[in-house]
């Protein structure tokens, strides 16, 4: 049997009798919705345009695609082709878009009308796009999606190896660089299998919603391929995940499962801690893209009744890897390895940590990327073998969970000691004054390196807070770890997944 993950993820729904079922719907706009069937027949067509377009298999189609069900058509109609998905974070510049588009060299650009003005430059100028499809109303002398399809004669998918490149997603990374991460069919099915099935443990009744975009390798699996794995059906919102937008989505559709981030979590803590949570029975809440502090999880608990399942995945691994668990959460860990990888710690000159010993984590599994696209130093000091580099720091605490240290190139040392900027911030967001933090090494009038805070607040500034503050992590974490300067900030710089850019804050002068 082909290994062309649409016959499993799209087809075999229809092939099983359950074509009717709800697949998706959309929680604003239109309010469109689609079943199995739906989406089987649409994809077909999809790819039945590709070919008809004269897009062959193995060139590179870049998606530019809000929440909405075009994204699924279009994400696996490709597939079904042969041709190579790329979904690009909606939130870049026309900037980044231009590197992408000239790197990946993709030959077909979907983009939903909403997004058109801000990669229309990019797109223009690109030597290597044939094909420009706008979702929605085409401006003059573009072609819309419903044209690029309508008349096209339906395709069933190729015969592919599960080791055939499927798709790419492009990770900017902590360092802003794009790398276009090349992802084969059978990882698809193998993050399913493992953090879907034994983690998420979706069920076909379950109506999943997440904050996380489809664009990001997060969203990817929460709410299309963990939904679709078991014939779910998923929730999309085309638009920016706010307190209020989160707040009033769970309670008009009711999901039973919420895929959120830390940032958006700890906002809507703050808000619903007054307000209170609507009447909806959440049965599972899952969070990555950085670690969840603490506190937050508690509120969480406390407002909900539910745990936050906190994990650590990557776009290299696809999804999570290392996660609490339904029953065995440990908030301020990122628990234990999902079955199905392995991890490790291991020291600067790739040794095995001991017990306690913090080290860089290296994990194992049958979703790793196929190496990056056109990046070979980057492929070959990320991909070792069978074991990928992850860039954090982690400790292997006495129960056999993994405590978060900060990535590998954001720890510094002061004084001789190490210190974790992901430490001082964890204590820094305890304090009930502050929101967010970020905290980077800066030099003194010495070019010693110490600590500085980036604080955004929940309230106005309190006179004196800064040196409470101080004395506050002092107190939690240690005599020396404590910031030296403080800024107040309105907000953080965070890569599309939440994860906060300290290179940037660390680029002030
Ligand atoms: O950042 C993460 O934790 C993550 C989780 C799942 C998939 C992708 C990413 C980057």
């Amino acid at each position: 049997m082909s290994g062309n993950a649409a016959l499993y993820f799209v087809d075999r729904h229809v092939r099983d009798g359950n074509g009717d079922r709800p697949a998706f719907r959309e929680a604003a706009g239109q309010k469109r919705a689609m079943t199995y069937g739906e989406l089987a027949d649409a994809t077909n067509h999809v790819a039945g345009a590709l070919g008809r377009a004269g897009i062959p298999r193995e060139a590179r189609a870049a998606m530019l695609v809000l929440d909405q069900l075009e994204f699924p058509q279009i994400f696996w109609g490709c597939m079904k082709a042969g041709v190579v998905p790329v979904p690009l974070n909606t939130l870049l510049t026309t900037q980044v878009y231009d590197v992408i588009l000239n790197d990946s060299r993709a030959s077909c650009l979907f983009v939903s009308e909403e997004l058109w003005p801000v990669v229309q430059p990019a797109a223009e100028a690109s030597p290597h796009l044939s094909h420009i499809v706008v979702i929605g109303t085409a401006p003059e002398g573009r072609q819309s999606f419903a044209d690029f399809v309508s008349g096209a004669t339906p395709m069933p998918a190729v015969a592919a190896s599960e080791d055939d490149v499927a798709f790419w997603l492009y990770s900017s990374g902590s360092t802003g660089q794009p790398k276009g991460v090349r992802h084969v069919h059978g990882s698809l099915k193998a993050t399913a299998d493992a953090y879907g099935a034994r983690v998420l443990q979706i069920e076909p009744d379950d109506v999943v919603f997440s904050a996380a975009k489809l664009f990001f390798a997060y969203g990817l699996g929460n709410a299309m391929t963990f939904p679709m794995s078991v014939g779910a059906e998923t929730v999309l919102f085309n638009g920016r995940p706010t307190p209020d937008t989160m707040a009033e989505i769970i309670a008009a559709e009711k999901p039973t499962i919420f895929c959120g981030v830390p940032t958006l979590y700890a906002a809507m803590v703050a808000q619903l801690e007054s307000r209170g949570v609507p009447d909806v029975k959440l049965r599972r809440c899952i969070s990555a893209g950085e670690a969840l502090p603490e506190e937050i999880g508690r509120g969480w608990r406390r407002l909900w009744g539910v745990d936050i399942l906190d994990g650590v995945g990557s776009t290299e691994m696809l999804h999570i890897f290392l996660s609490n668990a339904p029953g065995d959460v440990a908030y301020g860990t990122s628990g234990r390895p999902v079955p199905g990888y392995e991890v490790r710690l291991v020291d600067e000159d790739g040794k095995d940590v001991g017990a306690g010993g913090l080290g860089e984590l290296l994990v194992r599994g049958a979703s790793a990327a196929d190496g990056y696209w056109n990046k070979r130093d980057k492929s070959r000091a990320t991909f070792e073998g069978e074991w990928t580099r992850t860039g954090d720091k982690y400790e292997l605490a006495a129960d056999g969970r993994y405590v978060y240290c900060g990535r590998t190139d954001d720890m510094f040392k002061v004084s001789g000691i190490w210190v974790s900027p992901f430490e001082v911030e964890q204590a820094l967001v305890s304090h009930p004054a502050v929101l967010e933090a970020a905290v980077v090494a800066a030099r003194d009038q010495d070019g010693l390196e110490k600590p500085k805070a980036y604080i955004v607040l929940k309230q106005a500034k309190a006179d004196g807070l800064a040196d409470e503050l101080r004395e506050f992590v002092k107190d939690k974490v240690g005599k020396w770890k404590y910031p030296r300067w403080i800024d107040f900030v309105e907000d953080l710089p965070k890569t599309a997944t939440g994860k906060i850019q300290r290179f940037k804050l660390r680029e002030e002068p």
